[in-house]
């Protein structure tokens, strides 16, 4: 009796068993099959999106040949000043200072893969701007005529922001953002809109809809991201200011590898209603919309201008505080204190990025400041809290995006740790700690619930409280450090190394305004230095040595930084840096 029982239940058993498996098959079967449709649909998107933006490439090239070659060459080698003031005398009109601009921008394109739309409309904006200048009665703006270019991201009436997402192909918008409409008050003109890496949160810059954008410098590296296009542009002399965004140095780290100079402000210090962010939802990792251009001075005379008519944001958006441009802050004779650090305790920089912090505190102590050595806390701890904070869902808004689209190689190694439930990945870290103590801090890092999540926010708000407390103890104005670990790496390198932000993330998590200012190229001696001198205890420090090997002549720069509303000081200290070595 037992016996039949017994084996009743084995077969019962099998059954269920079967039945599970045959459950787990169909399940995968069905996932294979519709992500197999979802990428079919989507293979015929990408391939129209292309055909479209390279009829928009020849229309913009159209336009650019508008213009005689002579006086197009003759433009285009003023510089950002030079070119405010022909617009504002009426010698260059605002659409020959757009043709100008559609014909550098496309060469810059044919180097870099920068762009993914030329606005076409710019150039009816430049003639009508040209138009009302003809009446006597018409006062110019500011920075009347000049070509603005924007990373794709950025909302502009009637063009899309894809954020490298093939399922957000042909959705335009359907209203200018209000820093837009604003940048449009102020004279300048909208031009074209440039690549990123899919879903921002990379430092790389490829996306399966419109491919990989490279650095000017160097094809096989990358131009940074996620406001990769923006620098590659500029850096290419595509444009002449561009604005960015940053919620782990996506403004800086492109500006660092393309030789460009731009600020991250503090969050307050634009209004954001009607933007958008990349993941909604995510307080006390704050991201900013932020310019970029060639030199320092340009991004000064740009925020001049914009924060100096700040109402017409705040206007617009309440949340947006009207605190005016601080011109006895950026022009004040007083001296500063300055602490600065060229290692952080996370991760040390190669030998140029420390070199360019020596040499730019060398500049500021002779300008009369005083430098002295500071110490970020427990950056271990920091890099945990940010990657805590920034995928507060454990990676899941992202995952779920993605797995509705063509996933771009770059991020499929993260997207596979988010598809580990985040008990397994804790598991995992202890034993992995002991062999690699750096890689166990980032796989520990995603939340498992919300009791932890609001530890990770409180500890947030106490690290910010304990910085500022030790920049006032010692009474400092900014800080001066590394922009990033590396100079421009290799396409495949910032999705293996995602933990080399530590130098820029730090200043999203305490909502500091920072920027990058361009100091120096590498050189042989500190590639002599790498190869003798340069770390090689773990996996991330091998490959950003050997990512590091043969990038001599790529630009560095340094990092400026200072707590919110106090955006004037960073911008003088980076200005005051440009001026000891450009000498303009
Ligand atoms: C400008 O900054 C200085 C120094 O922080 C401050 O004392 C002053 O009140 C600020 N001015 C305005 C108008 O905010
Ligand atoms: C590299 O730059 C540093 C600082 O400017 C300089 O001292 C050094 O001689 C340079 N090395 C080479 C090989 O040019
Ligand atoms: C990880 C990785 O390979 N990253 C991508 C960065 O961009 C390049 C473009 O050459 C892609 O091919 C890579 O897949």
């Amino acid at each position: 009796m037992i016996k039949i029982i017994g084996s009743v239940s084995r077969s019962n058993m099998l059954f269920y068993v079967a039945l599970i498996l045959l459950g787990i098959g169909a399940y995968y079967y069905h996932f294979r099959e519709s992500r197999r449709k979802i990428i079919e649909r989507l293979e015929t998107v990408v391939q129209r999106r292309r055909d479209d933006l390279s009829k928009n490439v020849e229309e913009a090239r159209r336009i650019g040949n508008k213009l005689d070659a002579q006086r197009r060459d003759w433009i285009g080698g003023l510089d950002f000043e030079q070119l405010q003031g022909e617009l504002q005398r009426g010698h260059v009109s605002c659409a020959e200072a757009v043709r100008t601009y559609f014909y550098k921008g496309v060469l810059a394109h044919e180097k870099t893969n920068a762009v993914t739309a030329f606005i076409l409309e710019a150039e009816q904006q430049a003639e009508e701007l040209d138009e009302k200048a003809k009446s006597p009665s018409y006062v110019k703006p500011p920075m009347f005529g000049i070509p603005l270019s924007l990373k794709e991201c950025l909302k502009v009436k009637g063009y899309d922001t894809t954020r490298g997402f093939v399922q957000d192909a042909y959705k335009p918008s359907t209203e200018d953002s209000i820093q837009i409409e604003h940048y449009k008050k102020l004279g300048l003109i909208p031009f074209c809109q440039t690549n990123v890496p899919q879903s921002l949160l990379s430092y790389n810059c490829s996306n399966p809809l419109f491919g990989t954008t490279t650095n000017p410098y160097d094809k096989t590296r990358t131009c940074g991201g996620s406001s990769g296009g923006e620098g590659a542009l500029i850096g290419a002399g595509g444009s002449l200011i561009g604005i960015g965004t940053d919620v782990g140095g996506s403004v800086r780290i492109p500006c660092h590898f393309t030789g460009t100079a731009g600020l991250k402000p503090s969050k307050m210090r634009f209004a954001h209603r009607g933007g958008g962010a990349s993941v909604p939802g995510k307080p006390l990792i704050d991201a900013n919309d932020g310019p970029m251009a060639q030199d320092v001075k340009t991004n000064v005379e740009f925020l001049k201008n914009v924060w100096g008519d700040i109402d017409f944001q705040s206007d617009r958006d309440p949340y947006c505080p009207p605190v005016h441009w601080n011109e006895s802050l950026y022009s004040s004779e007083k001296k500063l204190r300055i602490g600065y650090y060229i290692d952080d305790g996370w991760f040390t920089p190669t030998p140029a990025l420390q070199r360019a912090v020596l040499e730019s505190k060398k500049h500021l102590e002779k300008a009369g400041h005083t430098v002295i050595p500071f110490y970020p806390p427990r950056l271990t701890e920091v890099i945990k809290l940010y990657f805590r904070a920034v995928c507060l869902d454990g990676g899941q808004y992202v995952l779920n995006k993605l797995l509705k689209d063509m996933i771009e190689p770059t991020i499929r190694f993260q997207t596979t740790i988010w598809m580990i439930p985040t008990w397994v990945q804790r598991a995992l870290s202890y034993p992995i700690t002991l062999v690699f103590p750096r890689l166990g801090v980032l796989m520990s890092s995603l939340t498992r619930d919300t009791f932890e999540l609001r530890e990770a926010y409180a500890d947030i708000e106490a690290y910010r409280e304990e910085f500022v407390g030790l920049m006032m103890k010692d009474n400092l104005d900014v800080i001066l450090c590394p922009a990033s670990i590396m100079p421009a790496p290799q396409h495949d390198i910032p999705s293996k190394v995602l933990c080399g932000v530590s130098y820029t993330c730090l200043y999203n998590l305490l909502d500091f305004g920072a920027g990058v200012v361009p100091v120096t190229k590498v050189n042989k001696s500190d590639e002599e230095k790498l190869i003798n001198e340069y770390p090689e205890t773990d996996k991330w420090y091998q490959i950003t040595k050997s990512a590091t090997i043969g990038a001599i002549g790529m630009p560095i720069g340094v990092q400026v930084a200072a707590p919110p509303f106090r955006e004037e000081a960073v911008l003088r200290t980076m200005r005051e840096i440009e001026l000891a070595i450009t000498g303009k």
